[in-house]
């Protein structure tokens, strides 16, 4: 009997699933023939995803199930699915007020019945939509991949039914692998029962695929609801126009996943989806990769790509992306603002030079700052959120006052109310650097469950140590109370108030102090 193939995007906040658009396009390119099916439950009504899953099974009969599950962790610094989890976390961990300390409890309490219950049910619907295709085709087979599948591949096995396939990182390989009947072995996956991810599985380097323009005539006809996501004028459409990332950031784990090689899609191709798009309506594409320029080599593609872009004609459109601002040229800043970049995030974590470098992220914060102004003259004025996660490694009073320093500058450069900082607290992920820090620490132990929310764990996945753990909740604490519609903001002005701010200098300046420290450069480089 002929393959028939239902993606399956699991149930997830509005984001345009490109995952799974692409997938299906890769599949068709390569076998035409085989039939193909998207079903977005990210645009179902949450009373309605049993049903109509089951609706839609019945009638397309597929044998092939894929599952896409793009997130699991919930800490941010805003209004999540079950309400604002930091704040929750924070005060049920740090609130000197029992009222507001029970508020926290309960607040956790729901977000963990709301964070279990989301995992539970997508474990539901998967089992489900397996049993119903096995009623009508008996050897159907279920895989499940995707951004949380990713990260959480060892332990979401766990609840998984057995037969099921695992899949890490890009799947286009796989599901080739899978259609043509093929052994699927080398591939960075495992079967769930059958048999167990290989030690380092998620360090293993993806296949090199050149990608070609995404055919979204071919997307609208497998995927009619496509149409949803064109309606919303202020929707930003996922476009990739590369993979990979050389960085080594601390608490990144997509460095690993997506691999340090990055392959960049030809920007003619790019361009030509971005046209199909544009012809339909849309005018906001968000690039999805981990980092639009991820080091200075890749200047010239990024150039390349935005020149392309105006030269089709697409000079109406806005975008957003990642932004590694210390990779930026004055031609480069030129054409960013003339292609209507109108929003971008900068993930510096720290206004420190000194942190930046033991996190090792690999940024000269002079350089950002230069680049950032080259941007500025060249006519960018929109917004920037600057991403700030305070506390990761070695964070003293004095780091604290440098980030605030870098801070105000930025804002001399983009204007007070264009730079946004957007305070995180990292969540920590398995595999990562940080991972290995905890464990040397002994904040971890192996063998630890990174999915957890219970109290006891969660408080260490949500990285905030002591010895200024407390401090940091309590400033987020105030900030909430005095403007939550303003936290970030909020959360700069009360550090400033206090610990005052340091020179911009020392902020830019990372002496090498230590012998421990030169180790840990030697091993960053
Ligand atoms: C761009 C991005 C964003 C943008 C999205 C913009 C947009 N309009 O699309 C923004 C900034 C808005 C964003 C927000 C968030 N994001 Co985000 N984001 C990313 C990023 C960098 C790329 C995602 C992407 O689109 N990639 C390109 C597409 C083509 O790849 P893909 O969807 O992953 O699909 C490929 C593979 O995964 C695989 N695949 C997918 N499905 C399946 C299924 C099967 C069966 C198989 C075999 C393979 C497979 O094949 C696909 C093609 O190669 C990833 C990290 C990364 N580098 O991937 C994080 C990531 C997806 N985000 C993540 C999170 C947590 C979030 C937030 C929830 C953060 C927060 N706490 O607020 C929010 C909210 C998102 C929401 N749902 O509301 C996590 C999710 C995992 C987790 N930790 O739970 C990731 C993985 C980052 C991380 N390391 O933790 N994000
Ligand atoms: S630059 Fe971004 S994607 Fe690359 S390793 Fe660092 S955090 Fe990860």
């Amino acid at each position: 009997m002929e393959n028939k193939v239902l993606y399956v995007r699991l149930p997830c906040n509005p984001i345009f699933p490109i995952g799974v658009v692409y997938l299906s396009d890769h599949v068709h390119k390569l076998f035409p023939e085989v039939e193909q099916k998207i079903f977005d439950l990210g645009a179902v009504p949450p009373l309605d995803y049993g049903t109509a899953l089951d609706n839609c099974i019945d009638k397309f009969k597929p044998n092939l199930l894929v599952f896409s599950w793009r997130d699991i962790q919930i800490y941010a610094p805003v209004g999540g699915r079950g309400g604002n989890p930091l704040q929750n976390a924070f005060e049920f961990y740090y609130a000197k007020n029992p009222l507001i300390k029970l508020r926290g409890a309960v607040g956790g309490l729901r977000l963990a019945v709301s964070y279990y219950t989301e995992l539970w049910r997508n474990v539901g619907l998967i089992k489900q939509a397996l049993k119903k295709a096995k009623m009508y085709r008996p050897e159907t087979r279920a895989v499940v991949g995707g951004g949380a599948v990713s990260v959480f591949y060892e332990q979401l096995g766990r609840s998984l039914p057995t037969g099921t396939i695992v899949s890490v990182g890009e799947g286009e390989v796989l599901l080739e692998k899978l259609i043509q009947g093929e052994d699927f072995k080398d591939q960075r996956c495992y079967v769930v029962g059958e048999t167990s991810p290989r030690d380092r599985l998620i360090h293993e380097a993806p296949a090199p695929i050149e990608k070609t323009a995404c055919d979204y005539d071919y997307i609208n006809s497998i995927w009619p609801e496509f149409v949803y996501y064109l309606q919303d004028q202020d929707f930003y459409i996922g476009v990739q126009t590369k993979r990979g990332c050389p960085h080594n950031c601390c608490y990144c784990v997509y460095t690993v996943i997506e691999g340090k090689q990055v392959r960049i899609n030809p920007a003619d191709e790019v361009v030509a989806e971005m046209k199909q798009l544009y012809k339909r309506g849309i005018r906001n594409f968000w690039f999805t990769d981990a980092q639009f320029i991820p080091a200075r080599k890749y200047i010239d593609d990024a150039v390349e790509l935005l020149q392309k872009i105006l030269d089709a004609g697409m000079d109406d459109i806005h975008w957003a992306a990642y932004i590694r601002a210390d990779n930026l040229t004055p031609q480069l800043c030129e054409l960013m603002a003339k292609t209507g970049m109108n929003y971008f995030e900068i993930g510096i974590t720290s206004g420190s030079q000194e942190l930046v470098r033991k996190m090792r992220m690999g940024y000269n914060l002079r350089v950002v700052l230069e680049n950032c102004r080259d941007l500025k003259a060249a006519g960018f004025n929109d917004l920037v959120s600057v991403n700030y996660s305070f506390n990761v490694i070695d964070e003293t009073y004095e780091t604290i006052r440098q980030t605030i320093a870098y801070h105000r500058e930025l804002e001399r450069i983009f204007g007070a109310d264009k730079v946004e900082p957007a305070i995180f607290f990292i969540g920590l992920q398995p595999h990562t650097h940080l991972e290995d820090y905890a464990f040397e620490k002994d904040i971890l132990k192996p063998g630890y469950d990174p999915m957890s929310l219970m109290p006891w764990t969660a408080r260490k996945l949500l990285w905030n140590p002591e010895p200024l753990g407390a401090f940091f909740g309590e400033v987020c604490l105030e900030a909430w109370q005095r403007n939550p519609n303003d936290f970030g903001r909020e959360v700069m002005a009360i550090l400033e108030e206090k610990l005052g701010c340091a020179e911009l200098n020392e902020a830019l300046s990372a002496p090498i102090t230590s012998k421990k420290d030169k180790k840990q450069l030697v091993r960053v480089n």
